[in-house]
Parts: C-alpha cells; sequence; structure tokens
C-alpha cells in the first residue's frame, strides 16, 4: 500500500517536473546548484600566517594559494581553535570548543578514537544533506577504542564519523604506525608480517633513532628517537608491516591521486571533500622533485609541494567542469613551527622568511601565531574578491556549511557564518576563545586578553614564545598586531570586561 502511494506521487512529481521544465521555469535546478556546491577543506599542518604570498611572504613563493587568496576571500583575523593539531581539528571536525574535552590534546599514533561516534560532525550534516564525503590525508584525531588491532579492522574512525572514504594517516607523519588506513584497513598489509605498535616500550631487535644513529638519512633534534622508518626516527615503536610502511616523499602524490579520484568518481552528485595535506609538518619529505626549489630546505620545499597540489587539485575541478560549482576553503591547523625536532635546516635557511608574518609566537602558542591562520575561502563566480578582516574560525564552519546546504544542524559551539566565509558581510564573531596545551585566552573584538599561567615563556626545544606571564595580558590587536605593547594595567576597566566575559564563556 505504502509502495503503491510513493509511486503515485513520484509519478505527480515527474509530471510537475517535466512541466514546470516545458513552461521554462528552471526554479529547481537553480536552487539545486547554489544551495548544493561541491565543498573541499584544504587543511594544511603547521602552516604559517606569513608562509603565503597573499599574506605577505616574499621569500616564498606560493602562487596557487595565491590564486585563490585573491580570487576569493582572503581573512586577515581567520582562526583555529587551538595552536596544536588534535584540538584545532577536533573543533573543526565536530564543531566543540576542544577545551571542553580534556582529552583533546596532541595525540599518540595509538590513541582512542576522540570523538564519540552521536557526536555531530561536518560529513554526517553533509552526508544528510546528499553529499557523498570524504578524507585524505591526516587524521590525528584517534582510532578505535583503545586497543586496536591494526591486522585487523581498524574502528572506530573516520567511517564511523560521516565519511563515505577514508584514506588517512593516523596520526602524524612523526608518529607510528607509519602506514595508510584506507576504509578501516591497513593498506598492503602482509598477513604474515602483522604490524605492533606501542609507545611503551621498543620491541626486542628493532633499532632506533636513540641507539643507531647510524642508520638515519634525517638526525632527531628533539624527541624522535624511536623507531626508525625509511631513515628517519619516529615518536612510538612499530614492528612488523614492512609492505605496508609509507614511502614519505611519495606521500602527497598519493593523497592527491586519492582526492583527485574521489572528485572525479563524484563529480556528478555533490560532495564534501576534508583534503588534509601533511606539509609542512615535521618530517618534511618533499618528493626530489622539489627539492632545492625554495632555496630554504626541506620546509621550505614541503610548502612548494603544498602549493603544487593544491594546483593541481584546482586544475582537476576545471578540467572535470566543476570549479565554479564548488566552495573551496583553504587553512591550516596551527601556526609555525621552524625546528619542531629534526635537523632538517630549516633554522639554517630560513633566511630573511618570517613563517609567523607579522605575529608573536607560533605553533604551541597562546600568541597569535599560534592561532591566527592563513584563511581562504574560495567560489570561483560566486564569491567576489576580497580581503575580510572580519574574525572567523575554523569552529563555524560545521553551521555555516549546515546552514548553506539547508540544514538545522549546529555544534555545540559552532554558529552560522555562511555570509561572512561567502563575502556578503564583514561582521564576523565578537568573541572567541583560543586555547593553546589547555591554556586559554579570549579574543573580544580587537582585544585578546590571556590570564596568568605558570610555565614557561618560552619553550626552548622549539624556540617559540608560549604567551605564559605571571600577569593578565591585553593587546589592541587592530594597532599592535605584534602584542608588543600590553595594556592590562593602563585599561583596567577593559581588562576587567574581558575577564568575565571568558569566565562567563568559559562556564557556559
Ligand atoms: C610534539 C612533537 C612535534 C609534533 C607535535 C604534534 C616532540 C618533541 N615533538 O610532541 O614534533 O609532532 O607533537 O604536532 O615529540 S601537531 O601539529 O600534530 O600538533
Ligand atoms: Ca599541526
Amino acid at each position: 500500500m505504502i509502495k503503491y502511494k510513493t509511486k503515485q506521487f513520484a509519478i505527480l512529481g515527474t509530471s510537475l517536473a517535466v512541466l514546470l521544465a516545458a513552461t521554462g521555469w528552471q526554479f529547481a535546478p537553480q536552487t539545486e546548484k547554489a544551495a548544493k556546491p561541491n565543498i573541499v577543506i584544504v587543511n594544511l599542518d603547521d602552516l604559517g600566517y606569513g608562509d603565503v604570498g597573499a599574506y605577505g611572504a616574499t621569500a616564498l613563493k606560493t602562487p596557487n594559494m595565491d590564486r585563490i587568496a585573491n580570487g576569493g576571500i582572503r581573512f586577515t583575523n581567520g582562526y583555529a581553535t587551538s595552536s596544536t593539531c588534535t584540538p584545532s581539528r577536533f573543533a573543526l571536525v565536530t564543531g566543540v570548543y576542544p577545551w571542553r574535552n580534556k582529552e583533546a590534546k596532541i595525540l599518540p599514533g595509538d590513541a582512542p578514537l576522540l570523538i564519540d561516534t552521536a557526536q555531530q560532525t561536518i560529513p554526517k550534516v553533509l552526508k544528510k544533506a546528499g553529499y557523498a564525503t570524504a578524507i585524505v590525508g591526516k587524521w590525528h584525531l584517534g582510532l578505535g577504542n583503545g586497543d586496536t588491532d591494526w591486522n585487523k579492522e581498524v574502528k572506530p574512525g573516520p567511517n564511523q564519523l560521516g565519511f563515505d572514504y577514508s584514506y588517512i594517516l593516523a596520526a602524524t607523519q612523526d608518529r607510528v604506525p607509519t602506514v595508510y588506513i584506507e576504509n578501516t584497513r591497513v593498506v598492503g598489509l602482509d598477513p604474515n608480517d602483522p604490524i605492533r605498535v606501542s609507545y611503551k616500550q621498543n620491541f626486542e631487535g628493532e633499532p632506533t633513532g636513540k641507539d643507531n644513529p647510524e642508520l638515519l638519512k634525517m638526525k632527531w633534534h628533539h624527541g624522535h628517537d624511536q623507531s626508525i622508518v625509511n631513515g628517519i626516527s619516529r615518536i612510538g615503536y612499530m614492528k612488523g608491516g614492512q609492505k605496508a610502511k609509507w614511502n614519505d616523499e611519495e606521500m602527497a602524490d598519493l593523497f592527491l591521486t586519492k582526492a583527485q579520484q574521489f572528485i572525479k568518481d563524484h563529480k556528478s552528485k555533490p560532495f564534501f571533500l576534508y583534503y588534509a595535506m601533511q606539509q609542512p609538518h615535521v618530517p618534511r619529505t618533499p618528493h626530489p622533485r622539489f627539492k632545492g626549489v625554495t632555496g630554504m630546505g626541506p620546509r621550505g620545499d614541503a610548502i612548494a609541494e603544498a602549493d603544487w597540489c593544491l594546483g593541481e587539485l584546482l586544475n582537476t575541478l576545471e578540467k572535470e567542469g566543476i570549479l565554479e560549482n564548488t566552495l573551496i576553503i583553504f587553512t591550516s591547523d596551527n601556526g609555525p613551527v621552524v625546528n619542531d625536532g629534526y635537523h632538517d635546516d630549516a633554522v639554517e635557511k630560513l633566511g630573511k622568511h618570517k613563517p609567523a608574518g607579522p605575529l608573536r609566537g607560533g605553533k604551541y602558542s597562546l600568541f597569535e601565531a599560534g592561532v591566527r591562520v592563513p584563511f581562504i575561502t574560495y567560489w570561483k563566480g560566486t564569491i567576489k574578491p576580497a580581503v575580510s578582516d572580519a574574525v572567523v574560525c575554523q569552529l563555524d564552519l560545521l553551521s555555516s556549511l549546515a546552514h548553506l546546504t539547508g540544514q538545522e544542524a549546529k555544534g555545540l559551539d559552532s554558529r552560522n557564518y555562511l555570509d561572512v566565509f561567502l563575502g556578503k558581510t564583514q561582521k564576523g564573531r565578537s568573541e572567541l576563545i583560543l586555547e593553546a596545551s589547555s591554556r586559554t585566552a579570549l579574543r573580544q573584538g580587537d582585544w585578546l586578553m590571556i590570564p596568568p599561567y605558570n610555565g614557561p615563556a618560552i619553550n626552548k626545544m622549539v624556540n617559540i614564545e608560549l604567551g605564559n606571564a605571571k600577569e593578565y595580558q591585553l593587546y589592541n590587536l587592530k594597532t599592535d598586531i605584534g602584542q608588543q605593547h600590553n595594556l592590562a594595567k593602563s585599561e583596567p576597566e577593559r581588562l576587567k570586561k574581558l575577564v568575565t566575559a571568558f569566565e562567563q564563556l568559559q562556564q557556559g
């Protein structure tokens, strides 16, 4: 009975559509196009505010990033929620502030899935709107239930959070297991050579960076002295899985190919692609054809490689005839670091290049360079080129994309700023809480308040100011982007106002 009725309605619907088409009324297809563009989020790993030409870099050339920055909206106040990867990505995917989840800190490669499978996520929202969804690249949000056997199905993970397709590295390029995982399975695993992973102790007979420096092609500077894979020692221990181990220099090409394939396979219906490039995180291993192109060593060359990947992605969208029906959001998970644990010439060959641009601090920092990142929206033919000073945050992508695709969904902290992302207004967030290794600060309007924190002022290993001070800090970011003048003492009323707002927001 129900079946019969449905069929009747379907016939009615079809006749209506035919009738409307015959009268030249193109309501349906146009709405479809406007509301359901393909969506691609390109999220780089540790790319700094000053690493992009359009953001002021001169020594480093990024023609493809510049192309979308100049042809779309270049946000000057675009933020990640956190100055490290896991919390930043947690907020992007779920629309929830990372400081609400105590486990949202840099995860080891064998950590369990950080996100509850019942939780709202961007891919779940878009799936509801009829999108095909995929993640290609770096995950770093944990996998499994904490006792993962890498030789079996590795889940729950992205496929249980709304991604139809996943081709990922579990954590970071410098952490074991150094294998790709495609839809819950380790790629290329030989059952006769099972993988074992431990973050506690080494497996008998396995060389390490600490004990066998003679086996290394890239020497560690701090940390990174455990299992050796491809001549690079990593964080964590691993045994077996020889055939499944990735080739570091081919990683960018491989992720690009997977991203392009997904686009080609889904070009006829709306798709969402989360393309999480691994560059320029350590170990920086650009393909040999990028070796030396920037004169800045592997860090610069890895950025040039990432820029090329972006260009190839744009070419694919163009060739498939869908560039004008694709919204691209380009950003980075946290700010830059030059020496993040390997001797890779990044410090020696930096020259005059400033990865943080005019900002203070860097990765791990509560100062601006930790969290303010390149942030670009590009939609050929729809978004008018502009520079926007509105405060925008990755946290708000979930609600904004939900709104774009006609969904109600919103994450706990995510708000709809679609009009800002599309350039219809420059009225962005008025308040935003920023995080760095569980420390938080408040941006309100042009002002930034950092409460007192114990802890070192500088992380000497990476040579970055962390933002810790015994006293309150208050900066006017409009007149003092480099955070050189602490106005906490001279503006007591304003400080009080921000402290109160900060406390209320964190309780809410
Ligand atoms: C740190 C690593 C660093 C990097 C970072 C995670 C050491 C000494 N340092 O613990 O190299 O891997 O974690 O970076 O091990 S992130 O971008 O994924 O947050
Ligand atoms: Ca990162």
